[in-house]
C-alpha cells in the first residue's frame, strides 16, 4: 500500500517524563491538524520526541517507540549535545535568523554545522530503514535542509516533497552562508519544494540560479536528469474548528465561561468604551514585539484622545530560551512593558496587559472574540497563523486586522490594513482607523477575508501539495535518449572490435575536456593526449577533434599527435601530416560589423567576453550573472538577426554562449564530407553541446551518437560527463 511518511523536527506528540513515567499528549498545532487528512492509518511521521537521551533509559525508550507507534509515528531521540548544536546552534542560531534578514544574529559556527549534518542524517536513517517501495516522503522546515539528497542518495527512484514554513531570503542575503552550496543541494533532492510566497519561492530560484548554476525555467530547476518542481503553497488554517469553537463559546452560558473570559467580560462591562488590541506571537525577535510596544507608545502620544479608551493586551508565548537573543529579547520587552505602563497608567486604566506564557487552546478563542482588533506586526514571518485565525473566530464578522507586510499571510489577506513594522507614524494611524472603523466596513472586509480562508484551508493545502507532488510522478526526468547502460557498451565495444574501418569524431569542450572560465585554459592533459594517441596508433581508425574552436590552439595543442582535427565547426581541416587546409570558401567581411556590436554587449554585462576565431566570433557570458546573461544573450540574438537576414551569416546558441558564423557550415557538413573519404563500418560520435546535434543528427543511422551531460538531444545514447567519455574512449583502446 502506498503510505505517506512525514518527517518533522518535532512528531506530534508531546513527551513528559514525570517520575520515571511517561506521559504522552496529542499536539493541537496548525501542522498536525493539517496533515491529519494525509497522516491516516496508512502513513507514519518521523520527528524527535522532544526528549533528552540522556535521560531514556532502555525502558523508557522503548514505552517511547510503542506509545509512538500507536500514533502512527516512529521517535528520534536526541543527545543533548546534539540538540545543543543542531537544533538550538545551526537550525535557531543560523538558518532562522538568516532567512529571517537577521545577519546580526546569525552565528556561523563549524561544529554546529557538524552535528546538523548528523542530525540529519539520523533522520534519513530513520526514513530509509522505515521506507516502503511506493511511499511518498513529505519533509518539513529548515531543521531538515539536507534529508531531501540525503535521502535520494540512498532511495533514488523514491518521491520526496520538500516545504519551508519560513522565508526564503533573497540571494544577496543567502549567499552569506558558508554552506549555502549544500543547503541548496540538500534541498533539491526533492521532486517538489514549496514555500508560503511566491516570493520565496522567486528567491530560491535565484539563488539556485546563481550559486549552483543550475538551468531554470520558469518554475523548475534542471538538475543532472531530474527536474525538480519549485511552487507557492500558502498554509491555510484549520478554519472549521476555530469557527465552530467560537461559535460554541458564543452559546455559552455564563456559569461555563473559563476564568479569562470571566475576567473579560467583566472589563467590558466595567469600561464598555475601551477598545481591546490584540497581540499573540512566540516571544522571538521575528515577531516584532518591542517594535510594536513602542509603535504603540507613539501612538499614545500622536493621539492622547484615545489614552485611557485602549488596552493592549500581549501574549508572549515563551521560545528557544537557550538562545541568548530570546533571552535578551524577553528582558527588552518586559522593561518596555514596565517602562510605559508607569508612563501612561492612571488608577484605574493600564496601558498594557502583558502575558508571558502559554495558554489552553480555549484561552485563545476567549482573546480572539473578546479583542477589537489584532494588532500583528512581525518584522518578518514566514506566513503568521495567527492573523488567519483571529478572522475565522470573529463569528459576527466585526474586528479589525492590522497587519505587517513582511508576513506571508500578507500576501491573501488585501482586506486587512497592511502596514510597514518600521513605519510608526502608519501604525499609529493605522490604529487610529481601525478604532474608528465603523462596522459595516468591519463586515464588509472580514467577509471576504473569511470567504478566502474557509475554501483555502489547511487541509486543502496539505491536499494541494500532495496533489502536485504527486503530479511529478514520471514527469521528473528530462526527455532524454537512452542512457548508455552495459549492453549497449558491450554491443559498440564488439562492433568496434570486429570493424575493418573505424572512424570517431569527438568533440572537445565539455567532452574531452571540462570546461574552465578562460577558453584558452583548456590545454588537454598528459593523460587524455596520450590515450587519444593509443586511439589514433590503432590500424584502421580514424580519429578526429571536431570543434568549433580556432585552428591555432587545436593545432597547438594537438602539434605532436597525429590526428585529424576540425576546426571552426568545419571551414579548417587538419590531415594526420600536420598540414592545415581551408575547406570552406567563407567570407569574413561581416565581422568588422559585428564586433562593435559584441563589444557594446561585453561593456553591459560584467563577466562575458568575445573570442575571436579566423572566421567566427563567439560571445562567452558563462561568467556573468547567470539571469542578466540570458537576457542579454535573448537581445544580442535580436539585434544580429537584422544582420543575419541579408548575410550569410547564422548564429549558433550553445553552452553559456553565442557563436556568429557563416550559415551552412556545422559539424554536420564537416563530419559528412569526411565521410566520403572512406568507407567506415564503425562511425562513433560524442559532443555536448547544440553544435554537436548538428554531427548527430548527419551521421548514418548505424552510427553510435553519444550526448554528454542531460539535455535534449538527437543522440542515441547519454553520458554523465567527461569523465565516462574518458573511460569509454580507454575501453576503445585495449581492444
Ligand atoms: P510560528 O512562528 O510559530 O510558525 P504562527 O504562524 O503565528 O508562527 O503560528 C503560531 C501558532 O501557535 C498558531 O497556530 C497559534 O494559534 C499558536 N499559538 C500562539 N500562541 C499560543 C498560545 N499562547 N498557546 C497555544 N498556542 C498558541 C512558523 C512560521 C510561521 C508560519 C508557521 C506555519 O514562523 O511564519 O506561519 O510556521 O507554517
Amino acid at each position: 500500500m502506498n503510505r505517506t511518511m512525514i518527517v518533522s523536527n518535532r512528531l506530534p506528540l508531546k513527551f513528559s517524563i514525570e517520575k520515571n513515567k511517561l506521559e504522552i499528549e496529542k499536539s493541537v498545532g496548525g501542522l498536525a491538524t493539517g496533515l491529519e487528512s494525509v497522516h491516516g492509518t496508512d502513513s507514519i511521521w518521523i520527528g524527535w520526541t522532544g526528549l533528552v537521551k540522556e535521560k531514556l533509559n532502555d525502558q523508557l525508550a522503548q514505552e517511547v517507540s510503542e506509545k509512538a507507534l500507536n500514533e502512527n509515528c516512529v521517535p528520534i531521540n536526541l543527545t543533548q549535545w546534539q540538540i545543543k548544536n543542531y537544533y538550538f546552534g545551526f537550525s535557531n542560531k543560523t538558518i532562522w535568523p538568516l532567512f529571517h534578514y537577521f545577519m546580526e544574529f546569525t552565528c556561523f559556527e563549524e561544529i554546529e554545522w557538524e552535528v546538523y549534518v548528523e542530525v540529519n542524517q539520523i533522520f534519513c536513517d530513520v526514513v530509509v530503514s522505515n521506507y516502503q517501495e511506493g511511499d511518498t516522503i513529505w519533509v518539513h522546515d529548515y531543521h531538515l535542509l539536507l534529508l531531501p539528497q540525503m535521502v535520494r542518495d540512498q532511495l533514488p527512484e523514491a518521491s520526496i516533497g520538500f516545504f519551508s514554513h519560513i522565508p526564503f531570503p533573497s540571494f544577496e542575503i543567502f549567499r552569506t552562508l558558508p554552506w549555502r552550496e549544500e543547503i541548496l543541494k540538500g534541498i533539491l533532492g526533492a521532486d517538489l519544494v514549496g514555500f508560503h510566497t511566491y516570493e520565496y519561492e522567486r528567491h530560491f530560484l535565484s539563488a539556485v540560479s546563481r550559486i549552483l548554476r543550475h538551468p531554470v525555467h520558469l518554475d523548475k530547476v534542471h538538475k543532472d536528469d531530474r527536474i525538480i518542481k519549485i511552487g507557492s503553497f500558502p498554509m491555510g488554517i484549520d478554519y472549521d474548528k476555530f469557527e465552530k469553537t467560537s461559535m460554541a463559546h458564543q452559546l455559552e452560558k455564563a456559569e461555563d465561561v473559563t476564568d479569562l473570559q470571566y475576567e473579560l467580560d467583566q472589563h467590558l462591562k466595567t469600561s464598555p468604551e475601551v477598545k481591546l488590541i490584540l497581540s499573540i506571537d512566540r516571544l522571538d525577535y521575528t515577531k516584532g514585539i518591542a517594535n510594536r510596544i513602542r509603535a504603540f507608545e507613539y501612538f499614545l502620544d500622536k493621539y492622547p484622545q484615545y489614552q485611557e479608551k485602549v488596552r493592549l493586551i500581549m501574549l508572549a508565548v515563551p521560545s528557544r530560551s537557550n538562545v541568548p537573543q530570546y533571552q535578551a529579547l524577553k528582558k527588552e520587552v518586559d522593561e518596555l512593558v514596565g517602562r510605559i505602563n508607569g508612563k501612561y497608567s492612571s488608577v484605574g486604566w493600564s496601558p498594557i496587559w502583558y502575558f508571558y506564557r502559554s495558554m489552553p487552546f480555549n484561552n485563545l478563542i476567549d482573546l480572539y472574540r473578546s479583542c477589537d482588533i489584532a494588532f500583528i506586526t512581525p518584522i518578518r514571518d514566514g506566513m503568521n497563523l495567527v492573523a488567519k485565525e483571529y478572522v475565522a473566530t470573529r463569528t459576527d464578522q466585526t474586528g479589525v486586522l492590522i497587519l505587517s507586510e513582511m508576513a506571508g499571510a500578507a500576501q491573501e489577506m488585501n482586506e486587512a490594513l497592511i502596514i510597514n513594522p518600521n513605519n510608526f507614524v502608519q501604525i499609529a494611524d493605522a490604529l487610529k482607523t481601525a478604532i474608528e472603523m465603523p462596522e459595516d466596513e468591519q463586515k464588509v472586509r472580514n467577509a471576504h477575508l473569511q470567504q478566502r480562508l474557509r475554501r483555502y484551508n489547511v487541509k486543502k493545502w496539505a491536499n494541494d501539495f500532495m496533489h502536485a507532488l504527486n503530479s511529478t510522478k514520471g514527469n521528473n526526468r528530462i526527455y532524454l535518449a537512452k542512457q548508455l547502460s552495459e549492453d549497449i557498451l558491450e554491443k559498440m565495444l564488439s562492433e568496434y572490435k570486429n570493424a575493418k574501418k573505424r572512424i570517431l569524431f569527438l568533440d572537445y569542450d565539455g567532452t574531452l575536456v571540462n570546461f574552465v572560465d578562460n577558453p584558452k585554459d583548456a590545454k588537454p592533459g598528459t593523460e587524455l593526449v596520450q590515450l587519444i594517441t593509443q586511439l589514433s596508433s590503432q590500424k584502421n581508425t580514424d580519429v578526429i577533434i571536431i570543434s568549433g574552436r580556432d585552428k591555432e590552439s587545436l593545432g597547438n595543442w594537438w602539434k605532436e599527435t597525429e590526428i585529424d582535427l576540425i576546426a571552426e565547426h568545419g571551414v579548417w581541416k587538419r590531415n594526420r601530416d600536420g598540414k592545415w587546409e581551408k575547406t570552406e570558401n567563407v567570407k569574413k567581411d561581416w565581422m568588422s560589423s559585428i564586433f562593435p556590436i559584441l563589444e557594446t554587449f561585453v561593456d553591459r554585462t560584467p563577466g562575458s567576453f568575445i573570442e575571436q576565431k579566423n572566421y567566427s566570433l563567439a560571445w562567452h557570458y558563462r561568467k556573468a550573472d547567470p539571469t542578466l546573461g540570458e537576457i542579454r544573450a535573448n537581445e544580442l540574438e535580436d539585434v544580429l538577426k537584422n544582420f543575419t537576414v541579408n548575410d550569410s551569416i547564422s548564429i549558433l546558441k550553445g553552452n553559456h554562449v553565442l557563436e556568429i558564423k557563416n550559415s551552412g557550415i556545422d559539424k554536420g557538413r564537416a563530419s559528412s564530407k569526411k565521410l566520403m573519404d572512406q568507407d567506415y563500418d564503425f562511425i562513433f560520435s560524442i559532443g555536448d553541446d547544440w553544435t554537436d546535434e548538428y554531427m548527430f543528427r548527419e551521421l548514418p543511422e548505424s552510427s553510435f551518437s553519444i550526448k554528454v551531460g542531460y539535455s535534449k538531444t538527437s543522440a542515441k545514447y547519454y553520458v554523465r560527463d567527461t569523465s565516462e567519455v574518458f573511460s569509454i574512449l580507454k575501453k576503445f583502446a585495449t581492444l
